[in-house]
């Protein structure tokens, strides 16, 4: 029989054989790990654990929250704020920061989270996810602000996500490549399945809301008409289209066998960068990709190098296989 390496162990060696993972960094990722397997027991009940549905309220971006999404929350809340690594979390579904309450240790990591997301395809039993990034707090004065979130990607030292679907896996990075866990339910634990994971550089598919397209500015708009255009066109070769409107789901489907995943800005908002948020979507996931030979752009810039301004801000993206998403950063160079 092959030899079972669990998450705690992966975790262990890690730390012994490249020092990456101290021992609050550990615990912080093991309990994240389990909070998401609590939230998966809540969204395989669906309907059976009442949890579908709108839960009548929104978030501070305005949009209508459902139920999951705050069961998620506060699952990720309450998992978390005990340990002693933390001294706050930051949440996509939260007007402000979370400040470990006094009862509890402060530690000098910062969490944030997508709890829920994809929450659009709760109610029709589609792929969804959770998205977490995990930054050191920078300064030594007591105290923690949203200030000491305020920082690049590249900050990051770690960052990961789950997908709750078919099976419930649990992706990973600190910096180091990228390993996936898949859940063992009769176990009750994350196996590790894949290791040094990598995406491939080309790809024939991509992933984006098509129905968006006449809104876009023209270099996406050239990207796009460009892969439409098939064996015919410029690119030589027949492309695919998948959207399955979960970016973990979509993620996920690069890491494993390559594409471009893009959610662009639009210009019925042009004073919005894009529909996705940089702290809790585009970071860490541009930070796995990276780590699994991919590259993230906003068109303009890599998202990893953007100083964020504010907790909530959003961003356009372009991630995925290397040579697609440098073609497309090339388009936007060359409009200027
Ligand atoms: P959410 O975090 O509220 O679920 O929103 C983010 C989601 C992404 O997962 C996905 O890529 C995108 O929104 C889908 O948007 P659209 O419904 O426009 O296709
Ligand atoms: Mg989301």
């Amino acid at each position: 029989m092959t030899r079972r390496i669990s998450l705690t162990q992966y975790l262990v060696e890690e730390q012994r054989e490249r020092g990456r993972i101290p021992a609050q960094l550990r615990l912080l990722l093991e309990v994240v790990a389990r909070a998401c397997k609590s939230i998966a027991i809540s969204v395989n009940k669906g309907a059976l654990g009442g949890v579908l549905g709108s839960a009548g309220s929104e978030n501070v971006q305005g949009e209508v929250q459902k139920k999951l999404d705050i069961i998620a929350n506060e699952v990720l809340i309450e998992a978390n704020e005990w340990g002693g690594a933390l001294a706050a979390m930051a949440s996509e579904e939260m007007d402000s920061i979370y400040v470990v309450p006094n009862r509890y240790p402060q530690g000098e990591y910062l969490l944030l989270f997508d709890p829920l997301d994809g929450s659009s395809n709760i109610d029709v039993n589609v792929s969804i996810g959770t998205i977490f990034s995990v930054l050191k707090k920078q300064s030594d004065t007591p105290g923690v602000s949203t200030q000491d979130f305020l920082q690049p990607g590249s900050a990051q030292v770690a960052a990961g996500y789950c997908v709750y679907g078919p099976q419930t896996t649990l992706v990973l990075t600190v910096g180091d490549g990228v390993a996936m866990f898949t859940l063992d339910r009769e176990q009750g634990s994350w196996v590790l399945t894949a290791d040094e994971v990598r995406i491939p550089e080309d790809t024939k598919e991509f992933a984006v809301n098509m129905s968006n397209q006449r809104h876009w500015a023209p270099p996406m708009q050239r990207y796009i008409d460009e892969c439409l255009q098939g064996k015919d066109g410029p690119r030589g070769k027949d492309f695919n289209m998948r959207w399955v409107a979960s970016m973990v789901a979509d993620v996920h489907r690069i890491l494993c066998r390559g594409g471009v995943f893009m959610y662009p800005w639009d210009k019925r908002e042009p004073a919005k960068a894009g529909k996705l948020r940089l702290m809790y979507e585009a970071n860490p996931m541009g930070f796995i990709v990276e780590q699994a030979g991919g590259a993230a752009t906003n068109g303009k810039q890599r998202v990893l190098d953007l100083q964020p301004g504010q907790l909530h801000e959003r961003v356009s993206v372009i991630l995925g296989s290397k040579n697609e998403v440098e073609r497309a950063s090339a388009y936007h160079r060359e409009a200027g």
